[in-house]
Formats: C-alpha cells, structure tokens, sequence
C-alpha cells in the first residue's frame, strides 16, 4: 500500500455522497458533507468529509483539507454545545497502517464529556 493508491469509486462514503446509502446528515454544502457515524464511540460523534474524492490525508488537495477543517471547527462548536461536551476529540486516520477502514478522507468529530472515557 502506497501513498498512491488510488480512489475507490465504491467506498461506502462515496456511495452516501451519490445518494446510494442512507445517511444522518447533520450538515450539507457544496464542498463538504457532515453525517453522524454508524458506530458512535460517544453522542454526537460526527464525520465530515470532502464532496471531491479524496482518498486520506496523502492526496487531498490542500484547499479541501483546509475547507474540511473549517467546517470541523463549527461542527465541534455545534456538537460541544449540543451535547453539554466540555472538550471534543478530533481524529483522522490514513491508509490500513494508520487504522483508516473506509477509504474516502473523513476527519472524527467526537465531542467530550470530562470523565467518560470513549468507546473503542
Ligand atoms: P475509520 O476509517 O477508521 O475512520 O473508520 C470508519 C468510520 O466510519 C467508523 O467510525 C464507522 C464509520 N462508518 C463505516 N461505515 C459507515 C456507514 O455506512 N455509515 C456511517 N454513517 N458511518 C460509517
């Protein structure tokens, strides 16, 4: 596995993107998506990611990895509030090594209760 690897057209964000798999969307433009994740390790857990098929962290262009965490920081600011969070947590992983299991960019926005650990 390289940094070269290309994109997979049918990754399953790729396919909540096309409208072919179901989403809860919590946030939508014309440059990013924010849906809540499938298997929340705490409420509130979010994923933003690209609408422009990047792969990870290897190959997005700098503008939309810029873009994906504007729109991070105001998901943070929003989940934090909206769940009473003192703290959030904010992950993206790259490529198999790095721990990444769908492989369409996508940044983690947990928010954080003081004292609840989250789930793994
Ligand atoms: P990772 O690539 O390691 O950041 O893990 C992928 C994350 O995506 C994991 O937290 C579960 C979530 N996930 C996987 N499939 C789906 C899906 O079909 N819908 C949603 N909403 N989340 C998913």
């Amino acid at each position: 596995m390289s940094a070269t690897t290309a994109y997979d057209t049918n990754n399953v964000f790729a396919k909540i993107l096309r409208g072919e798999l179901p989403a809860h969307k919590v946030y939508e433009d014309d440059r990013a998506l924010v849906f809540l994740d499938i298997m929340p390790r705490a409420p509130g857990h979010a994923l933003v990611i690209p609408k422009a098929p990047a792969r990870n962290i290897l190959d997005i262009e700098p503008d939309d990895l810029a873009y994906v965490h504007q729109i991070a920081q105001k998901v943070a600011k929003a989940g934090m509030s909206a769940f009473g969070a003192d703290g959030v947590t904010l992950q993206q992983f790259s490529e198999e090594a790095g721990g990444q299991v769908v492989f369409h960019l996508h940044v983690h926005v947990i928010p954080r209760v003081a004292g609840v650990a989250m789930k793994p």
